[in-house]
């Protein structure tokens, strides 16, 4: 699957040339960035408060308790970049105890969504004077611009939070770790929130909870090419399966037909034939073990500084220094 931080959307003619593509390989699939339209960021939003998706209280929490030491070392000027953040809600928490630390502290938010800039930079409006600037850009783009023409004495401060590193393949995540530390320089520090392994069941709850929030958010994506390419699919010729393939270490989310059935996609100019039970993979989450974040941001060349756990959730924040 392609990265969730590669190509952005540019409109319906970019997501009827994927859905073309995607459609028409032997493991049908989607990407996972089409989740997230308006009806899908919220859906998501309604995941996180789900007691069995436990990623954003469990980072809530190391977040609140070690934003100090995650910061800590940081000489003044500091720019906190957050790739990917939602509401801001989490960076708020990071910049908190830095506001008395740092004399010149300035936030750059990177997002497709202008929906996301907008409510993130609403809610850092809790600091008077934090000079916020938002990008909307893929967090390559976006790194680059925020990167670009940086001062001498400036330090970097890069968050990339809520696991979301767990939506690229291993290529992708190491791509993408390898990129961040070519636009940074020695002694700028990274922030990463990563999903760790735990009971499969646990894993599977996680992604099929029993209220069906999350089904609705994979089914969200039939919708979205109903909506949006006058496509047919019907709700109810397709189940949600959450699969923990622990050979790969991570949870696959895919869309079941529970039918032989032929779906038209007039906007992709195309027509999908599905035997009963092949299914369209939408998501990968994969979990980590915590020295093997540390392994993949050290080939990026990243050196782990402190690492904090939830050890029931099985959740790590880690800070790393560019190095
Ligand atoms: C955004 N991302 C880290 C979530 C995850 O856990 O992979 C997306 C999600 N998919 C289903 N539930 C949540």
């Amino acid at each position: 699957m392609e990265p969730i931080s590669g190509t952005v959307l540019t409109g319906r003619d970019r997501l009827a040339e994927d859905v073309r593509w995607g459609l028409g390989q032997t493991q049908k699939q989607l990407q996972p960035r089409y989740l997230y339209d308006a009806l899908g960021s919220q859906l998501f939003e309604a995941i996180c408060e789900l007691p069995e998706y436990r990623i954003t209280r469990a980072e809530r929490g190391l977040l609140t308790a070690h934003a100090g030491a995650i910061g800590v070392g940081l000489a003044s000027p500091v720019t906190l970049v957050e790739l990917g953040g939602g509401s801001g809600e989490k960076l708020a928490l990071l910049i908190e105890p830095l506001v008395p630390m740092l004399a010149d502290l300035r936030v750059a938010l990177v997002d497709v969504s202008a929906t996301a800039l907008d409510l993130a930079s609403r809610t850092l409006g809790q600091f008077p004077g934090l000079r916020v600037a938002g990008y909307q850009a893929t967090y390559e783009d976006g790194l680059r611009r925020v990167t670009h023409g940086r001062s001498g004495d400036e330090t970097m401060m890069v968050a990339f939070l809520g696991s979301n590193i767990g939506n690229l393949d291993m290529s992708a995540a190491r791509a993408f770790l390898g990129n961040l530390r070519s636009v940074l320089r020695a002694g700028d520090r990274l922030v990463l929130g990563v999903d760790l392994v735990k009971p499969a069941a646990e894993l599977v709850r996680a992604y099929d909870d029993p209220l069906g929030v999350t089904a609705a958010f994979n089914k969200n994506l039939l919708g979205r090419l109903n909506r949006e390419l006058g496509a047919d699919f019907e709700f109810d010729q397709f189940a949600h399966r959450a699969v923990w393939n622990a050979t790969a270490s991570r949870v696959e989310m895919h869309l079941e037909s529970l039918c032989a059935q032929t779906v038209s996609i007039p906007g992709a100019d195309c027509r999908v034939r599905f035997v009963e039970g092949e299914s369209i993979w939408t998501e990968s989450s994969y979990k980590y073990e915590t020295e093997g974040i540390a392994e993949l941001a050290a080939a990026a060349g990243f050196a782990r500084r402190d690492q904090w756990v939830d050890p029931d959730a099985r959740f790590a924040v880690t800070a790393f220094d560019a190095c």
